[in-house]
């Protein structure tokens, strides 16, 4: 069922079109069809018996895997040059799987303290209830990161840049002390995408990514995807997928399909035009700082030019003037849409304290980096002069 991917030689570009799609017939649909079954048809009990093997490649059930979803997780290999990928209905569908792959009962994780909401809550609230526990440490810090490490630990996790505070994390530090005790590496590449950064490259274990975002690109799935190698794959699809059930559908992988084959040339325009927005936003007097990780401003520059092929398109920055100057900007943007989710060809503005974060106390929200006036922009594919002019007439 899991393809070992062999690498390819093509360039990146190439791949997002191309790879996973070589065992088309050469006479056919040009893209990839939809195989929306659910169930798929024998011709013989022995042809039946074979195709339930785990060695075998034939599909058999659409939880098990689907032909449209195995065309996008050769691609998705191809693009983080891992051996092997498995699909997922939801990014958190894929972080919980690449968790519960490696974890059980008894166990320990040692993860950074500035997650997305939703990561940060299944470690601390939910994993915590079948036995698996986290120690939480500032990311920045690898010392923390050796300090917080027991006999039981397994597993490291990161994400880099982080969701909301665009803060990164030493990809190859984690590895090297994650390597000298034989724990496994898990980092979160949704905010880079594979176009600006390959962890695995890095010595990174296992990769996962909300494909909502850039890699479908379009804000029309919820997807989600692990990289790795092919027997933590394997044992992710068979183990815990398989048996848990947030499978992608048909439908949704055929949509990321389409939405991966133009992520390298949309990556290039979302980096470009996030750098002149936030050069712009830099030298507005109305905001008193900004991070974005191709600014010399961020405090990890130097950092992210090491690791990090392109900065992406995520700014965060600091509005003088807390919770009600974040108001006023998203409810006075046209073009930039207040909206979560983020790397749509749209751009999305998204303030915190006053949306998503409004319900948890104020001391809460500031220790895990959402200040008052944080504002999230996700920027888009648009013309970067009208970007800038739709903040422009937003801001004081
Ligand atoms: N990882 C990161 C870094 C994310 O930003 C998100 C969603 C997820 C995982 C979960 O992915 P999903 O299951 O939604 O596909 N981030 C969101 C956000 O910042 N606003 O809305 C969703």
């Amino acid at each position: 069922m899991t393809m070992k991917v062999k690498p390819h030689r093509w360039g990146r570009v190439t791949k997002a079109i191309h790879a996973g799609e070589e065992t088309l017939p050469r006479t056919g649909p040009l893209i990839p069809p939809i195989y929306q079954n659910s169930t798929f048809r024998f011709a013989s009990s022995d042809e039946c018996v074979d195709a339930f093997s785990d060695e075998s490649s034939d599909h058999v059930y659409t939880r098990w895997g689907n032909p449209t979803q195995s065309v996008l997780e050769a691609k998705i290999a191809a693009l983080e040059e891992s051996e092997a990928a498995l699909a997922t209905a939801s990014g958190m569908a894929a972080i919980s799987t690449a968790l519960l792959t490696r974890l059980g009962h008894g166990d320990h994780v040692v993860a950074m303290d500035s997650l997305y909401s939703a990561t940060h809550n299944l470690l601390y609230e939910d994993l915590p209830r079948v036995g698996i526990e986290t120690t939480f440490v500032d990311g920045t810090d690898t010392n923390q990161i050796e300090q917080a490490l027991r006999a039981n630990t397994k597993a490291l996790y990161i994400e880099s840049p982080a969701n909301p505070t665009l803060k990164l994390v030493d990809i190859r530090a984690c590895v090297k002390i994650a390597r000298l005790h034989g724990i496994t590496t898990i980092i979160d590449n949704t905010f880079a995408s594979p176009c600006g950064q390959q962890p695995i490259k890095l010595g990174i274990d296992v990769v996962v990514h909300s494909m909502t975002k850039y890699m479908s690109g379009n804000g029309t799935v919820i997807a989600g995807a692990i990289a790795a190698s092919a027997p933590f794959i394997e044992s992710a699809r068979i183990r815990v997928l398989r048996n848990f059930g947030g499978v992608i559908s048909p439908f949704n992988a055929w949509l990321t399909l389409h939405g991966l084959a133009t992520l390298p040339l949309r990556f290039v325009r979302h980096c470009e035009n996030a750098f002149r927005v936030a050069r712009f936003l830099e030298s507005h007097p109305a905001i008193e700082w900004v991070r974005y990780p191709g600014l010399h401003s961020h405090p990890q520059h130097k950092l992210a030019k090491r690791q990090m092929q392109s900065f992406g398109g995520m700014i965060a920055f600091e509005l003088k003037g807390g919770v009600e100057a974040g108001k006023r900007l998203v409810n006075g943007t046209q073009l930039c849409a207040l909206a979560v989710s983020l790397g749509d060809v749209r751009t999305l503005i998204c303030h915190p304290a006053s949306t998503t974060h409004l319900h948890i106390p104020a001391e809460a929200r500031k220790q895990s980096g959402i200040s008052d006036g944080l504002v999230r922009l996700s920027v888009g594919l648009e013309d970067a002069e009208d970007i800038i002019a739709d903040l422009d007439q937003g801001l004081p």
